[in-house]
C-alpha cells in the first residue's frame, strides 16, 4: 500500500483542510478541530478541575510516562491488575465527569465526515504528554466492539503518530499529527498497532510544554 504522506512534488501536507488517507478506513482531518475549539478547551478545564491529569500505574508496576484523566460514561485505567474501562475514578470512586456536549459534537462530526455515521461514543480519554514522553507500539483491544470507530484530536505540541501493521513486526510508517488535526479509524484499520514517537521539545501557545491527545471510544 502506497501511504500518501506527502503531496506528488513531496512537499509536506498542509497544516490544515485536506484529508490525507491513511488506510482503507482511517483518514487524518487536518484542523478539523480548530473551529470546534472555543467550546472544546473551556470545557477541557472544567473535566480536568473534577479529574486530574495523574500517572497511572502500569500492570508491570511502573508508572506510566504519559499522564491522563477520562470523561464519559466510561474511563480507561491500568494498575497491577491490568488495563481495563471503569465507570469510576480510581483516584476518588466517584464517575467520570460527563462528556460534554462540545466534544460529542467534535466526535460525531469527524466521525461522520470518515463516513461513520451515528457515532455514539460513551468513552473520552485524555492524554497529556510532556516533551520526550513517547507511547510504545500497541493495539487498542479494550472495547467490546471492534466495529466502532475511534476519533482522536490532537492539540498543542506536534507529534509524530507510529501507524503499523496488524502484526506487531509490520513497520511503522511514520505521520506528523499537528495542532488540531483528527484522525478516524474503523473497520479494517481498528486494530492496528499503532504509538507515538518521544514528543519533541517546544511549547505551545494553548497547551504550554505539552501535546494533548483525546480518544473517543464506544467502550460499553
Ligand atoms: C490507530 N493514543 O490512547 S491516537 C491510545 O496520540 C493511543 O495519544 C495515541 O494510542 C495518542 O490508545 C494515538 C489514537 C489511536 C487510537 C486508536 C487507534 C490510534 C489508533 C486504533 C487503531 C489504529
Ligand atoms: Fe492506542
Amino acid at each position: 500500500m502506497t501511504l500518501p504522506l506527502f503531496d506528488d512534488d513531496g512537499a509536506a501536507p498542509a497544516p490544515a483542510g485536506p484529508v490525507t488517507h491513511l488506510g482503507a478506513r482511517a483518514v487524518v482531518l487536518r484542523g478539523a478541530a480548530l473551529s470546534h475549539l472555543p467550546a472544546v478547551w473551556p470545557a477541557l478545564q472544567a473535566v480536568v478541575a473534577q479529574a486530574g491529569f495523574r500517572h497511572m500505574a502500569t500492570p508491570g508496576g511502573r508508572a506510566m510516562q504519559l499522564a491522563l484523566t477520562n470523561c464519559g460514561a466510561l474511563g480507561w485505567v491500568s494498575d497491577a491488575r491490568g488495563y481495563r474501562y471503569s465507570a469510576q475514578d480510581p483516584a476518588t470512586g466517584q464517575p467520570w465527569p460527563a462528556l460534554p456536549a462540545p466534544f460529542l459534537a467534535l466526535a460525531q462530526s469527524a466521525a461522520a465526515q470518515a463516513g461513520f455515521d451515528g457515532f455514539a461514543p460513551d468513552a473520552c480519554l485524555i492524554n497529556r504528554y510532556a516533551p520526550g514522553t513517547r507511547l510504545s507500539l500497541h493495539q487498542d483491544r479494550d472495547e467490546r466492539d471492534f466495529g466502532q470507530p475511534i476519533v482522536s484530536v490532537s492539540l498543542g505540541l506536534p507529534a509524530v503518530f507510529l501507524w503499523g501493521g496488524l502484526q506487531r513486526a509490520d513497520r511503522p510508517q511514520r505521520v506528523p499529527l499537528f495542532h488540531g488535526d483528527v484522525v478516524v479509524w474503523g473497520g479494517a484499520d481498528r486494530l492496528r498497532f499503532h504509538g507515538v514517537a518521544p514528543v519533541p521539545d517546544g511549547t505551545h501557545p494553548l497547551t504550554g510544554a505539552a501535546r494533548i491527545n483525546f480518544t473517543f471510544r464506544r467502550a460499553g
